[in-house]
């Protein structure tokens, strides 16, 4: 075993074209920001660089529908995202990003050397171009049908009906999707990493020398491994990247896939003048925190790239995450099927440990894994509150009741409190077993573990049971309970940093080292603790209501975009429309018709008389909202008798293809009774 001297810990640079959501809060940067606010803890030489992705098609395409440019693009989500993973307590020790003048210098020089050293092949292909757009079109500019099931919107790399994958010579009658022209074929000449090349060392490091890798991630790499390396191609014809450093490759940039690795390198460089230490010297240790879609790239690719170069160290370990769906369904950014960080910190003011809590206690560690808002609910009311709040607000309380908020002396101990207190230094090494090892939902079940010893134990003796009788059993009881609670104030800190905090702000002291976790001294006798304050709060069913209801209207959004319009009806003549009588009527009372979710019965004045109504809109409107609101009503509709009440005339709305009912408005208020037509 070679000795561990530094840590380099990266995590996989988020593409700037959108916020980051909680799939990969929960895949990436909460376990990377637990192991590395755990390896400062114990002191250990560490650095943490993350940045966001700037370049990639995904982002042009963004740019062009919104009309504005790649950069505008890039400025927006960059500084949105960098600020909300500051918000939630993520603690890079650098944040940058890939249109940095270090990393296009970083990323052009190591093209150059690659290509210096004969590291490339390059070869000449026939590829699809838009005359129109004057471009080549990447594999999701281009779209038509697929030969396997005909639907007729599949892209150049893949059809998203029946999933296969595709090429873009696949498709049927191809179209580009900047233009819709008819794309033709045209030559052109890229530079490639054969990875074939490398494969034999790969199979050795990762399947010889990487057992210990997680299950996930080794077989993932196996399996590409077993299929057999092919070259991959490192350029493109696009205009937003990196040019190709050489001479005569006008028009063509560095693949994104290709600078985006070189990214954490360039980032290590901005950080500090020391860089190399960290990246070429054998005692560093380099982890690798990703998605498991990043898997090949982080253990097949950017290796081989590090070794083509030479100098590099190669990743120790990449722990790569499964998904994280929400309620159910996959988290898709397209679909708005996400909780948004940036979103979540302002609904959710104070709550950021909470959404780390959650997020950790079920990230999809070994597989896919799914986050409701009910279990968040759960969560926070039945273990931050009832276990971690409830303990340190308890000893914390009692001390000032019973001492005036000074420590109280130890007493003799009984057995069972140095059973108690025994279980500490086991808690404390389980911990960091796992933790080393990055199983962190198991560590964060070991952190709270703590507070699950001292609630018990505060439980067990029931010190406000016995004050009268004994005052110095409670004293004792207080001083085991406080001495925890420090303790615990550190082993929560990587999970959890601001309720740490809190908790160090509370008992006035400076927070415990690692090393001396379990201690009994960690608090004087005599020192003065501050003034409790609660940790957490108990999240009530509205909250969780407002959550759900905006997933619920993105669904609904979801459904009326997919769902085709309705097509149109058969074709009528003026008289056939005129036998309809539409006026303008006002409601004068609304109420819910008994034993019914959908119906609400409606007075309404029709300037001809007044009269009711049944109409089903109970699921979209409150009875209070429609009084007084002006809407177009077919009168002369036949009666109707629903649930007993007959119903003369029908409310005209509009209907969503998901069904949801919209009234309908006058843009001035008119008379009762005025004709529609
Ligand atoms: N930009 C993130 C993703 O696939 C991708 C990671 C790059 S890490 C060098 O979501
Ligand atoms: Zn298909």
């Amino acid at each position: 075993m070679k000795e561990i001297k530094r840590y380099l810990v990266t995590s996989a640079l988020p593409y700037a074209n959108g916020p980051v959501h909680i799939g990969h809060l929960a895949g990436v940067y909460v376990p990377s920001d637990i192991y590395v606010r755990y390896l400062r803890l114990r002191g250990r030489d560490v650095i943490w660089v993350c940045g966001s992705d700037e370049h990639g098609v995904p982002i042009t395409i963004k740019a062009r529908n919104e009309g504005v440019s790649p950069q505008d693009v890039v400025d927006k989500y960059h500084a949105l995202i960098k600020d909300s993973f500051r918000r939630l307590g993520i603690s890079f020790d650098i944040y940058s990003r890939t249109t940095s003048p270090v990393h296009y210098r970083t990323a052009s020089d190591f093209f150059r050397t690659l290509y210096e050293k004969g590291e490339f092949t390059e070869a000449t292909s026939m590829q699809y171009y838009d005359c129109e757009a004057e471009t080549f079109l990447a594999d999701r500019y281009i779209m038509g049908t697929c030969p396997h099931c005909g639907y007729d919107r599949a892209y150049g790399d893949q059809c998203e009906k029946c999933g296969s994958t595709l090429n873009p010579t696949d498709l049927i009658e191809p179209h580009s999707t900047i233009t819709g022209s008819v794309p033709v074929m045209r030559e052109t000449r890229h530079w490639y990493l054969p990875l074939d090349k490398h494969e034999a060392f790969l199979r050795q490091w990762i399947l010889e020398g990487h057992k210990e890798w997680k299950t996930n991630v080794y077989g993932q790499c196996k399996s590409w491994l077993d299929l057999g390396l092919q070259p991959r191609a490192v350029s493109r014809d696009l205009s937003w990247g990196i040019p190709v450093p050489l001479e005569g490759a006008e028009g063509k940039v560095l693949y994104v896939w290709f600078d985006a690795p070189i990214g954490y390198i360039s980032a290590t460089k901005e950080l500090t003048p020391d860089w190399e230490k960290y990246w070429k010297d054998e005692g560093t240790k380099m982890v690798h925190f990703i998605g498991k879609d990043n898997i090949v790239f982080h253990c097949i690719v950017f290796p081989a790239m590090l070794r083509a170069h030479g100098g590099y160290i190669l990743p120790d370990n990449v722990p790569a995450n499964e998904f994280l769906n929400l309620e159910g369904d996959k988290i898709s950014t397209s679909r708005n099927w996400a909780v948004w960080l940036n979103e979540y910190l302002d609904d959710m003011p104070g709550k950021e440990d909470v959404l780390r809590y959650v997020l950790c206690a079920n990230a999809p560690e070994t597989k896919d894994n799914d986050f409701t808002w009910k279990d968040f609910q759960a969560r926070n009311n039945n273990e931050l509150v009832a276990v971690l709040g409830n303990f340190v607000n308890r000893a914390l309380v009692l001390t000032g009741k019973y001492f005036e908020g000074r420590v109280p002396a130890c007493g003799e101990l009984t057995d069972y409190d140095r059973r108690t207190l025994a279980e500490l230094p086991e808690i404390k090494k389980a911990l960091e077993n796992d933790i080393e090892n990055y199983r962190f939902r198991e560590a964060l079940k070991e952190a709270m573990n703590f507070a699950r010893l001292g609630n018990k134990y505060l439980a067990d003796t029931e010190p406000w049971k016995i004050f009268k009788t004994d005052p110095g059993r409670v004293a004792t009881v207080l001083n085991v309970a406080l001495q925890i609670t420090a303790t615990l104030a550190t082993a929560i800190e990587p999970f959890m940093p601001f309720t740490s905090e809190k908790i160090v702000r509370m008992l006035g002291i400076a927070r415990p080292r690692w090393d001396d976790l379990g201690r009994t001294d960690l608090l004087e006798v005599g020192h003065v603790i501050g003034t409790p304050e609660l940790l957490f709060e108990k999240i009530d069913d509205d909250l969780i209501e407002i959550q759900l209801r905006k997933l619920a209207d993105a669904k609904a959004a979801n459904l009326a975009r997919e769902t085709p319009v309705e097509p149109q009806k058969e074709t009528i003549v003026f008289d056939d429309f005129q036998k309809m009588d539409i006026r303008m009527s006002k409601i004068l009372a609304a109420e819910r018709v008994p034993k019914t979710k959908k119906l609400l019965k409606l007075t309404v004045d029709t300037g001809i008389d007044k009269r009711e109504i049944v109409s089903g809109i109970a699921e979209y409107y409150a009875p209070e909202d429609l009084i007084g609101r002006q809407v177009p009503v077919l009168v002369n509709l036949a009666p109707r008798e629903l649930k007993g009440i007959v119903s003369r005339g029908m409310i005209l709305m509009a209907a969503d293809a998901a069904g949801k009912l919209i009234l309908l408005n006058p843009a001035d208020e008119t008379t009762n009774g005025a004709v529609v037509g």
